[in-house]
């Protein structure tokens, strides 16, 4: 994930740690870097500005010119602009009172709309609410079956009409069913194509009009980059939405989308997509998240993750084990195992 940035701002920060004291004439060399670094990793060019400016701003202030670690301030004071750019998030969702609320998912054809919308299914299922996935992607004949399929395996019922002409249709149809069986949340899966067009913005115009939805994500393929951002910009000035889940950060060495996102559209990034697995969701962090970018992991959002998947009692016995001399070769592939479930 974003190889290529981290490695750029390493270096910078390397560069810097030779150094006995930061001089305006060694920032501007690190600016520069730095401002290379997030071009090459398609960052858009208005963003890169802006953070440049900041950090400079801050970093020829008195403060780092007397400091006596110039990479340690230099780090900081990029990690804080990061941060501020990144955010702020809140990452509540408005609930609805009678229920169901209702959220869309909208976004071009390969984004990760309908592996989303059962990433988010679970994600509130696990928090309590009682979830139901609405199949109103009527363009591409098996969509409707990955999502029967992802809601079975998950145990998250799905509503879908076979051989429907009218997507609107089938998600009011769905909303009513979710209303009459007494669910909290329905997800509506929308179609998509694979660029902005008419035909997909008046669709969603339509959609967003007959089945208002208390809150809409828009979910973009990070991997595009540039083009994410732009196509964001697009459905924000047409459809509108409250917020953004970026999909397959795993896949992505670059990072442009996500340094980008908030800044151009004002609206803040929930999740993110992390893998093609149903629990490769995680929440948006912009703290987390300017850590990571920087080199410097995640570990608050891997320790989340342990907890969603490995059992307390289990890791609990393995311990007792351990401790007790009784670990073995089986105790260890339990382990090696447990460990595997958490990914890479
Ligand atoms: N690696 C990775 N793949 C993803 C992620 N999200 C979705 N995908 C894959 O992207 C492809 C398209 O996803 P899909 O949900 O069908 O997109 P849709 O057309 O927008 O509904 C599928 O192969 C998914 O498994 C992610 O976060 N990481
Ligand atoms: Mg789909």
């Amino acid at each position: 994930m974003f190889e290529g940035l981290t490695n750029s701002f390493q270096n910078v920060f390397r560069r810097l740690a030779g150094k006995a004291k930061i001089s305006p004439r060694n920032i501007e060399q690190a600016l520069q870097d730095v401002k290379f670094a997030l071009l090459q990793s398609d960052v858009h060019f208005s963003v890169a500005k802006e953070l440049i400016n900041q950090i400079k701003e801050k970093a020829v202030g008195e403060e780092v010119i007397k400091g006596i670690n110039p990479d340690q301030a230099f780090i900081k004071i990029v990690n804080d602009e990061l941060i501020s750019i990144l955010g702020p998030i809140d990452h509540s969702i408005p609930q609805a009172d009678p229920p169901p609320t209702i959220i869309m998912l909208t976004g071009l054809q390969g984004s990760g709309k309908t592996t989303t919308t059962a990433k988010l299914a679970k994600h509130l299922k696990e928090k309590g609410k009682k979830v139901m996935m609405v199949a109103a992607d009527l363009a591409r004949p098996a969509a409707i079956d990955q999502l029967v399929t992802l809601g079975i395996e998950n145990d998250i019922p799905v509503f879908s009409i076979k051989d429907s002409d009218s997507s609107v249709k089938v998600a009011v149809e769905g909303i009513k069913n979710a209303k009459d069986n007494f669910f909290d949340t329905v997800l509506v899966d929308t179609q998509g194509r694979l660029h902005i067009d008419e035909s997909l913005m008046s669709e969603l115009k339509e959609m967003k009009s007959k089945t208002k939805p208390h809150f809409t994500y828009l979910v973009l393929d990070s991997m595009t980059g540039q083009d994410a951002v732009n196509s964001a910009q697009k459905f924000k000035e047409q459809i509108g939405f409250d917020s953004v889940i970026l999909t397959k950060l795993d896949g992505d060495a670059k990072g442009g989308a996500v340094l980008s996102v908030k800044y151009i559209t004002g609206t803040p990034i929930h999740f993110v997509g992390t893998g093609e697995k149903i629990t490769d969701l995680t929440e948006f962090h912009p703290e987390r998240m300017a850590s990571r970018i920087l080199g410097f992991g995640d570990v608050v959002s891997l320790v989340e993750k342990a907890q969603t998947t490995i059992k307390q009692e289990d890791a609990e016995k393995l311990k007792d084990k351990m401790l007790g001399g009784e670990y073995n070769f089986n105790y260890f592939l339990e382990h090696l195992e447990m460990n595997a479930k958490m990914g890479n």
